[in-house]
Order: structure tokens, then sequence, then C-alpha cells
């Protein structure tokens, strides 16, 4: 029985999961016949038609492309849920992003998004906290959250590792992060890092009167990653870090789902091995989408003005998704309608060669629902990690007041000293 994927005249039900791909076909192949590869491959196909077929099987189970666009190459696949086990991210992402993207038919092949349906949605948890549980956590109503990530990367050991948390969290900042290639190494352990930095951080909410949370990255194998959230747990920490590329989505899975109360915070280290490439890979949306459904609470999206890649359109379409409840479709964003039902929004994450200096013209894009990290643009201050987290809050605070940097550090020397340093980019009022 030759099964045939292509029906333009299909319309996706409520209970199928959709996905957009941007296929280039490989000489010799069409777009159509490449687009019944993807489509059989990643469900219930193969290279021939078998005889162990049923047509139960090809009624229930096979999927519809229903939209091909021979001018930007993108093509829609509807594929019923059933086809997927629900509350498995690992085994979805084997059939929508296993097999087609190794088949000689395929040049190029790139998945722009994903429409979950309710009942996939429903099987995953979602965020604990989200934005608005962050901002009660952290009792921070109407500014950006502001964070560094101690450096240098790894080399410290825990004592010194705390203290550089405690300088930033005495400086101002609400958060410090373990950077995303720090786990435990024989200079640094995470157990006895988490005990001394969770120590620092309760002595600097005391002299500061502020609420301040510390990411202590648990990148591990699961169970030794479950191990390390739950030391912090015991530690009384409210956050863990985790990168959830290198981590992958089953470990991430495992502490979402062990319910231990923490928030989590994801780091895409390692994404622009397929998210960068515009013909290739996956979206960076795609993602963001994926970790939110799962259940982190803030996940980094890129900084536009920062060191890192990232268009500001691609920036803001992903910090709209992740934090919007419903998406229409939009063509030219390459983002599909997701109506999320309960799964919480949660926070852009803009880190990546920021400094005081470009903290306003960040905000005069994202505006305030975002938390802004500094690793360099706060340790790399001249007078230090303290003074130049004080620079990073005086930016904020320049910022909402509208008023431009310049002006504002001539009775703010931290300030002054950063824009000195770095310089900064000035933001015309009404720019966007
Ligand atoms: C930033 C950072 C983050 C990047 C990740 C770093 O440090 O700690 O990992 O932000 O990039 O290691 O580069 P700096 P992205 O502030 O010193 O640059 O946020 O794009 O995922
Ligand atoms: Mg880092």
């Amino acid at each position: 029985m030759k099964l045939k994927y292509i029906d333009l005249k299909y319309k996706p039900t409520d209970n199928d999961l959709v996905c957009e791909y941007y296929i280039e076909p490989t000489d010799g192949y069409t777009l159509e016949e490449v687009s019944e590869h993807v489509a059989g491959e990643s469900s219930i196909g193969t290279w021939t038609s078998i005889s162990t077929m049923k047509p139960r099987i090809a009624e229930k189970l096979k999927p519809h492309v229903y939209s091909i666009d021979k001018q930007t190459n993108e093509i829609k696949v509807a594929y019923n849920s059933e086809l997927f086990e629900a509350g498995n991210m690992p085994e979805i992402m084997s059939s929508i992003g296993g097999n087609i993207y190794g088949m000689k038919a395929v040049r190029n092949l790139r998945l722009q998004d994903i429409s979950f349906p309710k009942s996939i949605l429903r099987s995953f948890k979602g965020p604990l906290f989200g934005i608005y549980g962050i901002r009660r956590m952290l009792k921070v109503k109407d500014r950006p959250l502001t964070g560094t990530i101690v450096k240098p990367k790894v080399g410290l050991n825990e004592k010194e590792h705390a203290k550089v948390a405690y300088d930033s969290w005495v400086g101002g900042l609400d958060a410090v992060k373990d950077d995303e290639n720090l786990s435990s190494m024989k200079f640094n352990k995470f157990d006895k890092r988490a005990k001394e930095t969770l120590k620092m951080r309760d002595l600097a909410e005391q002299e500061t009167g502020e609420k301040k949370v510390y990411f202590a990255n648990v990148t591990a194998e699961t169970k030794e990653a479950l191990r390390r959230a739950r030391l912090v747990k015991s530690l009384g920490g409210e956050y863990i870090m985790f990168d959830i590329v290198t981590g992958g989505w089953g470990t991430l899975q495992a502490l979402r789902e062990a319910d231990l109360g923490l928030a989590i915070h994801a780091h895409r280290a390692g994404h622009g091995m397929f998210t960068e490439n515009p013909y290739h890979g996956m979206s960076m949306l795609t993602l963001a989408k994926i970790s939110r459904l799962i259940g982190v609470d803030q996940i980094h999206i890129g900084a536009i003005v920062g060191k890192m890649k990232g268009s500001e359109e691609d920036v803001k379409n992903i910090a709209k998704e992740i934090s919007d409840m419903y998406i229409s479709e939009d063509k030219e964003a390459k983002m599909l309608k997701q109506d999320w039902g309960k799964i919480k929004p949660i926070f852009p994450v803009c880190s990546g060669g920021m400094h005081p200096g470009l903290i306003p013209a960040l905000m005069n894009i994202l505006e305030t629902d975002i938390i802004i990290q500094c690793g360099g643009g706060v340790h790399g201050h001249k007078k230090g990690t303290q003074q130049g987290a004080t620079a990073v809050r005086q930016a904020v605070d320049a910022a909402l007041k509208e008023i431009p940097l310049d002006k504002y550090a001539k009775d703010h020397k931290e300030l002054k000293i950063a824009i000195d340093q770095w310089g900064f980019e000035p933001v015309k009022k009404g720019e966007r």
C-alpha cells in the first residue's frame, strides 16, 4: 500500500501537532517528493511500501502535508497527536526532529516552528513559577531583573566564587548564576560551592534587605543533576540552572517533574550548532517553546545589542512567543498559531556581551519583562565587581526614568566609570 501524505485540502484539527519546515531538496528531487519523504520518515513510513502496513494505521496515524509554498520552500505537516507519546519530549523530537535530517533526499531542512495541541500541552508540567511567580519571589514588580555570571567562567575555588557572588548581590544585582561550563571540578566542587554561595547569599540579603537568588548549574547525568538540585533545595536555594542542549530534554523533564519547588534557569549553550543557519537545523523559537512547555521559568534568547548573534526581529519574536499566552500565525515571522492554555509565560533572559552602556538600548527594544545579565560587564568594571553591579542597577534606573546615561552618570560615579570604560548606546526617544 503506497501511502500519500500530501493532501492540500486537509484542514488541521485541534488534535493535530503541526510542524512548519523549510526544505531544500537534493538535486534530482522535487519539493513534493521530499515533502512525502519527510512526512513518512517522521511518522509511520519508510523508503518503500511495506506488506505489514495496516489500513487502520494509515487511517489514524498518517500525517498530512497540507501546505506547500514553492516560493519559500516551506511546508506544513499536521500529525495526529496520537502518533506521539504525550509527556515524552525526547520521543516527540525523535519523530519530527529525527531521521528526516539525515535523508539523502534532503539538502537542507529546518524545523521553523511547532504548534502543540492541547492534548500535548496538558501532558507537560510547564513552568512552576513563570514571570509572575519569579517577580513575586524576588519582590520586584516593574523593572527588569538584573543578574551576573561569576567570571572567570571556571577557575575560582568555592570561596572565591561565593565572594564574587556576594559582591554582585551587595552591589545591587538580584541574581548570580554559575557559568554554563562550571559544574563540579577538582578546584570547585558543586556541593561546597552551593553551600558557600548560598551562605553568602543569605548574608547579602541581610545586608541589603533585598531578596537575592543564585542559579546553581546542576547540568550533569540525570541522577547526579537531580541530586545536586535536591542539595540546592536543602540549602535553602530557590533556583537551579540547566544547560538544556547539552543536558538534554529527558534530564530537563526529570528535573522539572521531580517537583522540587525550584525555579529553572535554562542556558542554551550549544544551540548555535543548529539554530544559526537560516536554512538548516531548528529555530531558536522552537527550542524556546519546547523549554517553556517542559517547564523552565526563564531562558536565554539573545540580547540583540550584545556580543552574541540574534537579530532584533528574531529575539523580539522569541520574547513574544514565551511571554504571551496566545500567538496568532505570522508567516513573515515564521510563527505558527499557538494557544498556550495553562502553560505560564516565562522570562526572556538577555545576556552575552552586555554592560551598563547597552542596557537602555536593550530596554528600549524589549521593555521591562526581561532578565538582564552582565558577566564581563560587571566584573570588568575598573572599580571591581561591587561597583560594576551598582553601575548595572544605575543604568536600569536611568532607562526607567528615561534619562540619557551620560546625564545620569554625572551624579552616579559607578555608572560614569562604566560608560567611560565601555561607552554607551544612546537611545533616541520613540526610536521604535
Ligand atoms: C555571558 C555568558 C553567557 C552568554 C550566553 C558567556 O557572559 O555567561 O553564557 O550570555 O549567550 O559565557 O558568554 P558575558 P546567550 O556577559 O561576559 O558576555 O545568552 O546568547 O545564550
Ligand atoms: Mg556563560
